[in-house]
Order: structure tokens, then C-alpha cells, then sequence
């Protein structure tokens, strides 16, 4: 007990789901975030989960959901308080960014995540023909699905992590708001 500051106990927790297509490259992202290195990866299998300090007294825990076909229908089990979305495409997988997009409009519609934060994460910027993040934002239809919430497009690479450093700021102030605003809504849901 003695050896834990009373800083720690400030620190408050946010939870944040990253989806996406498989071989979005997610699971790259997450281990870069956390370990500042690149990591040989095996389809996601069920779940990957990382605590990440920022400087901002908020500590990102990072769920890594595996993006293969037949467990998108898992998706949904993940989606009950979180504070931030962060959805993972492949920039350069043109043909499967339709596919993607429609992953991203069904979860959006789910109730749980109704006025979540979502960063997508426009991955993969070293390759050549690399979209970049005006093409991705008009590709996913973003300024339609995402009215209704904050929302950003972050280009970014994970094996170099370029980008990574703005998609953390952007993801944990829009966490922190989305934590600030259910915090006020239980408020009020108290004294009515
Ligand atoms: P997933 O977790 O979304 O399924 P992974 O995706 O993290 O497993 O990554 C899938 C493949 O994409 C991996 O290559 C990984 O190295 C690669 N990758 C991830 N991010 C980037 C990136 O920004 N740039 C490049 N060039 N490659 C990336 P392999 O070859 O192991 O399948
Ligand atoms: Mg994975």
C-alpha cells in the first residue's frame, strides 16, 4: 500500500474498443502503443488487452477484437461502456473499404454506442497508394454515420508509429468528454 502514490489513485480509467477489418492492422497498433515495437502477429483470436498511461491522468485500457468474418457477430458483446471507438482500416485495401464501411455503419447503429467518440485510424500510410485520410473520411461516409458524435481520422503507420502520437491525444480527449458527459448524465439521473 505504502508504495503506491496517491497520484495512482487519480488516475482514471477509460474504456476503448478498436475494431476493424482483419489485417487492419490492429493488433500491430496496439502492441506499438504499448511497447513501442513491432511484434510478429497471428490472426486475432477472441481478444487482445493492453492498459495504456497517458499524460493526461487517464489511462486507456485498449480492447483488440479479432476482425475475421465469423467473429464480427462478437463484436456486439463489446460495445456495453466504452468511452471511445477506434476503428482500424487498411488504406491501401480499397477493395475491402466498402466492406469496411458497412462493419462500421451496423456497429454505429447499435444503442450501446450512442454518442461514443470514434478515431478511425487510416493505417498503413508507408505503402504506396495509400489513401489518405480526406479520401478514407469520404469513403466511410464519415460526416453522415459519425454526425452525431466527436469523430476524427487519424492517417498513421504502425510499423513506424507516424500518426500514433496525435491518434492518442485525439482518443483519450475524446474518452475524457465521454466520460465527463455519462458522469453528468448519472448526475442528473440522481436527482430526478
Ligand atoms: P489485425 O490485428 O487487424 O488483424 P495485424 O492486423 O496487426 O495482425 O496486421 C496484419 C498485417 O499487416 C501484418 O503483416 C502487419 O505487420 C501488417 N501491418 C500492420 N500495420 C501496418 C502498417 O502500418 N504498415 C505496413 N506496411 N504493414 C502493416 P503480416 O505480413 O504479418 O500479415
Ligand atoms: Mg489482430
Amino acid at each position: 500500500m505504502g508504495l503506491v502514490s496517491a497520484k495512482q489513485f487519480k488516475v482514471k480509467q477509460a474504456q476503448v474498443l478498436m475494431l476493424g477489418l482483419d489485417s487492419a492492422g490492429k493488433s500491430t497498433l496496439l502492441y506499438k502503443l504499448k511497447f513501442n515495437d513491432v511484434f510478429l502477429t497471428l490472426p486475432t483470436i477472441g481478444f487482445n488487452v493492453e492498459m495504456i498511461e497517458t499524460e493526461e491522468n487517464i489511462a486507456l485500457t485498449i480492447w483488440d477484437v479479432g476482425g475475421q468474418h465469423k467473429m464480427r457477430t462478437a463484436w456486439d458483446n463489446y460495445l456495453e461502456n466504452i468511452d471511445g471507438l477506434v476503428y482500424v482500416v487498411d488504406s491501401t485495401d480499397k477493395q475491402r473499404l466498402e466492406e469496411s464501411k458497412k462493419e462500421l455503419e451496423l456497429i454505429l447503429r447499435n444503442d450501446n454506442i450512442k454518442n461514443v467518440p470514434v478515431v478511425v485510424l487510416a493505417n498503413k500510410q508507408d505503402l504506396p497508394g495509400a489513401l489518405d485520410a480526406v479520401e478514407i473520411t469520404r469513403r466511410l461516409n464519415m460526416k453522415k454515420h459519425c454526425h452525431d458524435r466527436n469523430w476524427y481520422v487519424q492517417p498513421c503507420c504502425a510499423i513506424t508509429g507516424e500518426g500514433l502520437s496525435q491518434a492518442l491525444r485525439k482518443v483519450t480527449s475524446f474518452a475524457k468528454s465521454c466520460m465527463k458527459s455519462k458522469q453528468e448524465a448519472f448526475t442528473i439521473f440522481k436527482q430526478d
